[in-house]
């Protein structure tokens, strides 16, 4: 299924930065682009998202012109291939249209390429990714996959610093900066291309995060999702005389950085307007004679305020999607498209992801859903209830259908591009020979004495309890093709007491994929306590950061403090 070509939205105008208000008139926009210096090719060959690249570009002042034939590549003046999907099937794209002689022409002949992630790893000799599969042999070297078996987390997924080990232009000024890393598989260095390198990164082991030689670029990161570093990066590809040059980090910075997320749940008020809420243990509704949904701001506002305030990632629930059919909430679907355009970190959407049939009777596929989430900006979809039936009905039959929504578009967009959102509630019991279910010893005893709990599923918001536990869940999704776990408590949601350290401690442990713990910040100390006690990757916060009790940068200074690695900006 084509999923990157159609990103056509109307740009928001805010979106809009000051060299794009310089433009020439149309007739001259229609000069061959290779002659423009304001232009950029891009080589989508439609296999996924690269909307997040567009925007980036255009947020940098830049026109795109998309490659449509191999002659688009060779008369470039400057090339950026952002790779997407998977390894074997961008290869089958490229072979067949006559691409991949292109491309390799195209750097034969030194002009300036930046690829970008799977842009990299193609250009290796061969990939272990569903293969081996042959690259197109620019540099020696394969691409291997991280080695999950001694318990290190796969997909690697967030912000690793940068170790220089090559001056180049691209680069300058980013040594010891964090930038945005999604990747599953990565490249090696060797004595054989170790004169390509120009930067490495800590993952378990070291492996190669950029490669440089003459106009040659390629990064392993996303220079669009790096926030201002990236930006600056990629600035520094497209207008080659830009400084952009960066002070050192005020930190030292060496491995992959706890990230801290900010949470927009989203709905309809009273009147129809789409607002930022917040719950009580899920309850949105003030309890005051009105009764009205809080209304706590305007999603795309507040999202790029917390862009601009240092949150590594910005998530959007559809908290009432399970409601509706999704597509037919345009509003949403526009809020993620002006958000895309001015907040530079990965973006996560979930909210009524599943398969749906309308009023009409047209069928829609939770695939379809997916990928229009992703047309309009998302980086990342989170699904909720559907993943607690799929998994449900895995673990009754121990059959893998490949027919629910995690199955289906983690198969299409690849895990890393799937969060599954757990909504647990708290059981109390006596012994853990009560229930079937994964129990723990709590900290603080049941309101009887009880010594021990499960967490116990819910679907649509938290309404209907399901009979199964979070960690039987958990590890259900992560067989069904889950990238990254969202472990809400409702417990705990907007209480403010901390997060629900059991909950997490038991289900980061029993996954080898990134958990988000979620629920129930509500003072720094509460952060460097779930990062201390549990193998949490990320921590995220609603309530605080709306009601501007805690700014993000006073979390990110007391984790730095009590000695945890987090991105500074
Ligand atoms: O089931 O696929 O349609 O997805 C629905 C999504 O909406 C799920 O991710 C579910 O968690 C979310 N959701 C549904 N109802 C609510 C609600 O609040 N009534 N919000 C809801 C869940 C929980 C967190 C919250 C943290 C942090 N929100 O994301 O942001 O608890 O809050 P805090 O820092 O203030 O404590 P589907």
């Amino acid at each position: 299924m084509a999923t990157g070509a159609a990103n056509h939205a109307v740009p928001c105008v805010a979106g809009r930065s000051k060299r794009r208000n310089q433009q020439r008139s149309p007739a001259s926009l229609s000069v061959r682009a290779s002659s423009d210096a304001n232009t950029v090719t891009l080589l989508d060959y439609g296999a996924g998202n690269v909307r997040s690249v567009r925007n980036a570009i255009r947020h940098l002042g830049f026109n795109i012109r998309d490659v449509r034939s191999p002659e688009d590549i060779l008369t470039a003046d400057r090339l950026v291939f952002p790779g997407v999907g998977a390894f074997g099937s961008a290869m089958d794209v490229l072979n067949r249209t006559g691409m991949a002689d292109a491309l390799r022409e195209y750097i034969r002949r030194d002009r300036p390429f930046l690829g970008i992630c799977l842009g990299l790893q193609l250009l290796f000799d061969s990939s272990e990714e569903n293969g081996p599969v042959s690259g197109l042999g620019v540099i020696p070297g394969v691409v291997r996959r991280f080695d999950s078996s001694e318990g290190l987390i796969v997909p690697h997924i967030g912000w690793n610093a940068l170790q220089i080990t090559k001056d180049t232009q691209l680069l300058q000024g980013a040594n010891g900066y964090h930038v945005y890393f999604v990747h599953s598989y990565h490249a090696l260095p060797s004595d054989d291309n170790r004169d390509w390198i120009s930067s490495t990164c800590n993952y378990g082991q070291s492996f190669i995060s950029s490669v440089s030689m003459g106009n040659i670029q390629a990064v392993q990161f996303h220079p669009e999702k790096s926030g201002a570093t990236g930006l600056s990066i990629f600035e520094k590809f497209l207008s080659p005389n830009s400084s952009g040059t960066k002070a050192p980090p005020r930190r030292k910075a060496s491995k992959l950085a706890k990230r801290v997320i900010a949470c927009l749940d989203v709905r309809s008020n009273d009147n129809g307007d789409l607002v930022v809420t917040k719950g009580d243990q899920y309850d949105v509704r003030d309890h005051s004679s009105s009764k009205e949904v809080r209304n706590l701001g305007k999603p795309v506002e507040l999202a790029s305020q917390y862009y601009i305030d240092g949150a590594d990632e910005v998530s959007f629930l559809n908290i009432t999607g399970f409601r509706a059919f999704p597509l037919g909430d345009l509003p949403m679907l526009e809020v993620l498209r002006c958000a895309s355009e001015k907040v530079f970190v990965p973006l996560t959407v979930g909210g009524g992801i599943r398969d749906f049939t309308d009023a009409s009777g047209r069928y829609y596929s939770s695939l379809e859903v997916a990928s229009e989430y992703f047309r309009s900006g998302a980086d990342k979809i989170s699904i909720g209830s559907d993943a607690v039936f799929a998994a449900e009905a895995y673990l009754q039959t121990g059959v893998k259908t490949g027919k629910s929504s995690l199955e289906q578009i983690s198969r299409v967009y690849g895990n890393q591009a799937v969060v599954v959102s757990i909504d647990p509630r708290r059981v109390y019991v006596k012994s853990p020979d009560e229930v079937q279910f994964k129990t723990v010893k709590v900290s603080s005893k049941g309101p009887l004495g009880e010594e021990y709990a499960w967490y116990q599923c819910t679907v649509s918001g938290g309404r209907d309890s399901r009979p199964i536990g979070a960690y039987e869940l958990a590890q259900a999704v992560e067989e069904l093709g889950a990238g990254e776990i969202l472990l809400n408590c409702i417990d705990c949601d907007g209480q403010g007491c901390g997060f629900d350290i059991d909950l997490i401690k038991m289900v980061s442990d029993a996954v080898t994929i990134p958990v988000i713990a979620s629920s129930g910040a509500g003072a720094v100390e509460h952060f460097s306590e779930v990062f201390e006690k549990t193998n949490a990757s990320a921590a995220l916060a609603a309530g605080i950061f709306h009601r501007k009790e805690v700014p993000i940068l006073a979390v990110k200074e007391h984790l730095v403090d009590d000695g945890v690695e987090v991105r500074m900006q």
